[in-house]
């Protein structure tokens, strides 16, 4: 069973916590979960695909929880998302309805509610493990998001990898405050905890107060979130308690690494993961951590590192190449993209992640960066360059625009959009935000009067980033 510790028979039989959940000042117990998620489960079953606003609530859990019994795969959509990416995401997805919360302006769909306080305990039979779970959009290099289907196997799979890897168990108490519309606060966060039978606090928004007063023992950031925690040396000192800080979804810096084992006495766990691939390498709780390396393949994930002339890369810790995958955890494509799929695997069916990487001696993997300026992670959310130049293009008072990441202390990278034309920066990033996500807003805008192009007139982002 996918959420085991929800299973009925189990609860009522008074395998039962009282705070399963915490959130949004919430507290739901594991029998509250089962009946009222069955409920939400009884209203949308037979439905094709629905819509869920991942907003931090408990709607939103119940939302999730409630399609997973049903086996409806459903589509997360970020709370504050701006009116060209919300229809992209429907007419792609083809969703029928909201499910729990609905935006102001619906698209037109139907909205099923979600009652928190209605219960069922109809049974459901576990659909299979081949199912898609969800469709989760997430940004390339050009063009709109892609839907990545996402399968039930899939999320199992990555969840009892990790377990093994953190010994993480139902005696953890797991906080995080991190986004319910992307892999590590959806997957990780909530369905892993669902899933082991710990008990889970999202704390609203992830700042250090918040994470301290959680009284958590495993914890879960970007590496944003651990900066910040690291400049507040109360907050990181009320952590010292907790079992294991685990950081991903960007690269940990260095130096932020040394300074919460400093103030925390715990040398944080780094993983590296991605929408299509879900978590792949990691540190383990018992191995081996190292500041700027983000671990060993999880349990039947497989690694490569293909070099620019197609050899494979040794093993020396130096030699940098492609890093390929073979993991049980992998998508099964992109949602009306048998294009873009293709293009994602090599054709002996390895999946290129984008990345380039080394490998030491003993399996340890470091990531040196991605292979395209065009995929920009700010905050730990990823951003396609492409999707936020083609908005900015659409407003009247552009004429050119490059759209890059420059690094940023806070952020990793921060977008910054090099515009031509007459235009006023506020009123551009204010579009974007109406446009699209409102983290996919450029922090920065320069008005410039031509941009580098080489001889093929493209332009030279390299240069834009010196
Ligand atoms: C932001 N602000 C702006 C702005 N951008 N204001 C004007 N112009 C802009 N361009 C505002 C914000 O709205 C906010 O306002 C304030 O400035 C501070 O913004 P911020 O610096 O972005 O901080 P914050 O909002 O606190 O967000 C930081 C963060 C967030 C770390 C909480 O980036 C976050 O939740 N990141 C997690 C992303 C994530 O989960 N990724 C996982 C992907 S899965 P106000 O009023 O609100 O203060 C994956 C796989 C894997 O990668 O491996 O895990
Ligand atoms: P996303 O699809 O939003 O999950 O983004 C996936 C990308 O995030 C990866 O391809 C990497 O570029 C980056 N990433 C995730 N975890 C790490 C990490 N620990 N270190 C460096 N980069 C990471």
């Amino acid at each position: 069973m996918l959420l085991a510790s929800l299973n009925p028979a189990a609860v009522a039989a008074g395998a039962d916590i009282g705070d399963a959940v915490r959130i949004d000042g919430a507290v739901l117990s594991r029998s509250d979960l089962v009946g009222a998620a069955t409920s939400v489960a009884e209203r949308v079953g037979g439905a094709g695909r629905v819509a869920v606003l991942a907003t931090p609530t408990a709607a939103t859990v119940l939302a999730v929880t409630g399609c997973l019994i049903a086996g409806v795969p459903f589509v997360p959509v970020p709370p504050d998302v701006g009116v060209a990416e919300r229809a992209h995401i429907l007419t792609d997805s083809g969703a029928q309805a909201w499910l729990g919360e609905r935006p102001a302006d619906s698209g037109g769909l139907p909205h099923v509610p979600v009652r928190l306080h209605a219960r069922s305990w109809h049974r459901y039979g576990e659909p299979s493990w081949d199912a898609t779970a969800m469709v989760m959009y997430t940004s390339g290099t050009t063009g709109l998001p892609k839907g990545v289907l996402i399968s039930r196997r899939a999320i199992a799979a990555d969840i009892d990898a990790l377990a093994q890897a953190w010994q993480w168990s139902p005696d953890d108490t797991l906080v995080h405050g991190l986004p319910l519309f992307h892999v590590h606060g959806l997957i990780l966060g909530l369905l892993g905890s669902l899933r082991i039978g710990n008990r889970f606090v999202h704390t609203g928004k992830p700042t250090p107060a918040g994470y301290a007063a959680a009284g958590g023992s495993l914890y879960f950031g970007v590496p944003t979130v651990w900066s910040r925690v690291a400049a507040d040396a109360d907050a990181a000192a009320a952590l010292s308690c907790a079992r294991l800080l685990v950081s991903g979804s960007a690269p940990l810096p260095v130096p932020v690494f040394n300074q919460l084992a400093e103030l925390t006495g715990h040398l944080p766990v780094e993983r590296y993961g991605s929408t299509e691939a879900l978590i792949t390498l990691s540190t383990r709780s018992d191995g081996e951590r190292r500041p700027g390396w983000v671990g060993l393949p999880l349990t039947g994930v497989q690694t490569r590192l293909v070099c620019e002339d197609g050899s494979i890369a040794e093993h020396d810790a130096e030699t940098i190449g492609s890093l390929q995958l073979k993991a049980p955890t992998l998508f099964d494509g992109y949602l009306n993209r048998p294009d873009a799929t293709a293009e994602a695997f090599e054709p002996d069916g390895w999946y290129r992640t984008g990345d380039a990487a080394v490998i030491d001696h003993a399996g340890m993997h470091r990531i040196v960066g991605r292979e395209s300026v065009d995929l920009i992670k700010s905050g730990g959310f990823r951003v396609g360059a492409g999707e936020v130049e083609t908005v900015l293009l659409g407003h009247p008072a552009v004429d050119e625009v490059a759209v890059v990441g420059l690094p940023d202390d806070d952020l990793g990278q921060r977008i910054v959009a090099f515009v031509v034309g007459d235009a006023n920066a506020d009123e551009l990033i204010a579009y974007v935000a109406e446009q699209l996500s409102t983290h996919k807003r450029p922090r920065e805008v320069r008005l410039v009067d031509s941009l580098p192009r080489n001889a093929m007139g493209k332009v030279v982002k390299k240069e834009l980033m010196k």
